[in-house]
């Protein structure tokens, strides 16, 4: 846990960048993404605005009417989340390449563990520098990164000066650091937290930080004492490693390769019931199925179909498995392996991506 160096990138106004980015005569205006203002009676929210469009006072979660009000004469546009997530696979990807430890969080934001690749926090500095240029470059968009002893501060940093921003925050300088800043900027206190923070007479993170640790602990219980300890620049949490699941299924190697259609067909339907589980245990859905067999000289192949609609149908993904190994089942040669696998997921009704360590 000790001399940690750990990094938190943020894309600048992200959706509006990538908006920016794809339409060149947006640059350097007012550019809003959101609902649909309706010359002003429009419902909905405000996603996010460029920072032109901050300097009319715009801000997220902001009803959109409001925005309207504010800069009538500004770009409104309803959010394209295809566009924006293609825009961040590629950037994490480069951004994955500069940390031990890489771990994404939302569509525009990472830390990064980059412990063994820097000695110190002037060379995580050039690193930050480096990484920064590299999305610039490639990638044609801004982000502001924040440098610190941990988590906490790494992304206290990243938003301290945006955009474009880079501020290290050394070990020594962290006290100093946190002491002006007002409460509400520790992830977790809202605005009902800063309320009764502030009866207590409390506003910056630097009185939380010397206030009375037992008075927290009876107003916010656990909480008031991971508040406390997060006034105090404590944050023992790890970047973890996320990965998301794009695919699920099963393969088998033979102990002695098989020429028998019936033995690769009940070894499809063990396979099959062997990951189903998972499907409905987690509530996903397909819409692809594909296998893959690989003959006794090693020539490997894989198929896939595709349904028109999304289903966990068991009897389905083997039926579709026999259907596509089929044709290989004709040569004369010898099966060391076959795998059948689901992909195109849908993860329940909520939306949830599967997560799991490393
Ligand atoms: P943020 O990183 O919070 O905001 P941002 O990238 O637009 O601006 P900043 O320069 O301050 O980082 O959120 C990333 C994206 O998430 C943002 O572009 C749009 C979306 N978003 C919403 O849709 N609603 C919200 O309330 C917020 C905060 C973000
Ligand atoms: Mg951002």
């Amino acid at each position: 846990m000790f001399n940690r160096i750990i990094l938190h990138v943020d894309l600048d106004a992200f959706f509006a960048a990538v908006e920016q980015r794809e339409n060149p005569e947006l640059k350097g205006k007012p550019v809003i993404i959101g609902a649909d203002p309706k010359g002003g009676a429009g419902r909905g929210v405000v996603s996010t605005a460029s920072y032109e469009g901050r300097e009319f006072g715009i801000r997220s979660a902001m009803p959109i009417s409001k925005a309207w009000r504010l800069c009538p004469e500004g770009v409104y546009l309803r959010p394209n989340f295809g566009l924006y997530e293609k825009a961040s696979e590629k950037i994490m990807a480069i951004l994955r390449k500069y940390a031990d430890k890489f771990e994404q969080v939302g569509i525009d934001e990472a830390f990064l563990d980059v412990g063994s690749k820097v000695r110190d926090f002037d060379e995580a500095a050039r690193l930050a520098d480096r990484m920064k240029q590299e999305v610039l470059n490639k990638e044609k968009l801004t982000c502001s990164v924040g440098v610190g002893p941990n988590k906490l501060i790494a992304k206290l940093a990243s938003d301290y000066r945006k955009p474009y921003g880079l501020t290290i925050v050394k070990p020594e300088n962290v006290k100093n650091f946190l002491k002006p800043l007002p409460v509400r900027k520790i992830p977790g206190i809202g605005p009902k937290a800063e309320i009764k923070l502030k009866e207590l007479g409390i506003k910056t993170i630097g009185e939380l930080a010397i206030f009375n640790k037992k008075t927290l602990i009876e107003m916010f219980g656990k909480w008031g004492i991971l508040m406390h300890e997060y006034a105090n620049g404590i944050d023992n949490s790890e970047v973890i490693e996320k990965y998301e699941v794009k695919s699920i299924g099963r393969e088998m190697t033979f102990e002695e390769d098989v020429g028998d259609s019936g033995v690769i067909f009940t070894t499809i339907d063990r396979l099959v019931d062997d990951f189903h589980g998972e499907l409905t245990d987690s509530d996903i859905k397909f819409k692809t199925v594909s296998i893959k067999i690989r003959y006794e000289d090693f020539e490997t192949h894989t198929r896939a179909k595709s349904l028109q609609f999304y289903t966990d149908d068991r009897q389905k993904i083997k039926d579709i498995s026999k259907e596509l190994i089929l044709k290989f089942l004709q040569s004369k040669k010898k099966i060391r392996l076959v795998g059948v696998r689901v992909s195109g997921l849908r993860f329940g009704g909520k939306q949830k991506t599967l997560v799991g360590e490393f």
